[in-house]
């Protein structure tokens, strides 16, 4: 399975603002650029999303005055949790982590670089109509399977996920190849989603 053309290795957001330093540092989520070396080493197939806000961007707190990281407003696409500042495009924080092996990759999809709509899932927006692009090209090459590792397990890997699934994808998500924010219990709740979705919770080890 791992080496077969109909397989994707989806890496998301493994970008210096979601590891410890970072804006929105996820705790842990360096850990996870050597698993995620060692897997891309061995898929033939490899894309790379990467979180690319505006300045000003509607999910961040400091665009909505009063309003704290972490809390959640009402968007016209439904809740939204407001996050701190983080991968503006251009700058630093949005940088793939230096130690990613990237250059493998075949395809970088940027996300969140509307202004007015958050974006998790590599599939769609968060009105989940909007569609990224992802899922034409996939198609277009015949791939079918999708295994998916990065930051973070909770949100924009668990989206993929559950977008994936949907759309007729077999995916997959390597648990010790992500981490999580896990706010309000988000693990726990994206963990139950996924398995209720078909989606298979593995481990590196058992794709060797
Ligand atoms: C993400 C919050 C905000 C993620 C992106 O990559 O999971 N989380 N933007
Ligand atoms: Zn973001």
């Amino acid at each position: 399975m791992k080496t077969s053309h109909d397989t994707a290795l989806i890496v998301t957001d493994m970008q210096a603002d979601f590891c410890p330093g970072g804006a929105l540092a996820v705790s842990g989520g360096d850990e996870v650029v050597a698993p995620i070396n060692a897997l891309m080493q061995r898929y033939d197939n490899i894309v790379l999303t990467q979180d690319w806000h505006p300045a000003g961007h509607s999910s961040f707190a400091s665009s909505h005055p009063g309003s704290q990281p972490f809390s959640s407003v009402e968007m016209p696409y439904g809740p939204q949790t407001l996050w701190p500042d983080h991968c503006v495009q251009g700058s630093a924080g949005a940088t793939f982590h230096k130690d990613l092996a990237w250059t493998k990759a075949q395809l970088v999809i940027r996300k969140g670089f509307r202004k007015p709509i958050d974006s998790y899932s590599a599939f769609f927006e968060n009105d989940r109509r909007t569609p990224t692009g992802l899922a034409g090209y996939l198609r277009e090459r015949s791939i079918g399977k999708l295994v998916l590792t990065g930051l973070a397990t909770d949100f924009c890997v668990a989206y993929s996920a559950l977008d994936g699934a949907r759309l007729g994808f077999e995916v997959s998500v390597v648990m010790d190849a992500c981490r999580a924010i896990d706010l309000n219990s988000s693990l726990d709740a994206a963990k139950q989603q996924m398995r209720a979705a078909g989606v298979a919770l593995t481990e590196s080890a058992a794709l060797t």
